[in-house]
């Protein structure tokens, strides 16, 4: 009975950790669950999601992103211009002390640009963010399916 017991707890363990929301820090710095999209086969570009928080008192920026998925990853912001969805890319990002940046649909993201193969579902891949102050920083980023609006969240 007992064994019974510490055997399921394992289990139970076991199946709550993909689950967990994945969190990286460097520094004051803590980046919370990147999150991609699924792209149909001859799909060239990607998005990934993030929200970065920044518990210090000192602004830092984020200076660049790469990933070995694609050629080039740049920060962009989607707007509404004269009624029209436009993104540009705005170069670095400034994070603010004591303050957090989401990166969501319809707002700030980084743009996977020249994927070099399809981004599939329920796997990941490793992105690396550069910041001034903090460093670099290398995330996993989980592949949700295609037209995700959110990450799967544990229950
Ligand atoms: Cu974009």
């Amino acid at each position: 009975m007992r064994f019974l017991s510490l055997a399921l707890v394992a289990m139970l363990s076991l199946a709550a950790h993909p689950a967990a929301a994945s969190e990286f820090k460097i520094g004051s710095l803590t980046v919370e669950t990147p999150w991609s999209r699924a792209t149909p086969g001859k799909a060239r570009s990607g998005v990934v999601y993030l929200t970065i928080s920044n518990q210090g008192n000192a602004p830092d920026k984020l200076m660049s992103i790469s990933t070995s998925v694609a050629k080039r990853a740049e920060i962009h912001r989607s707007q509404m211009k004269d009624g029209m969805m436009t993104m540009d890319s705005i170069g670095a990002l400034t994070l603010r002390p004591s303050s957090s940046v989401l990166l969501r649909p319809g707002g700030l993201h980084v743009m996977l640009m020249g994927l070099l193969a399809p981004l599939k579902r329920g796997g990941s891949f490793d992105m690396t963010l550069k910041f001034e102050k903090a460093g670099s920083l290398t995330v996993k980023v989980a592949i949700e399916k295609i037209g995700a609006s959110a990450p799967t969240r544990p229950h």
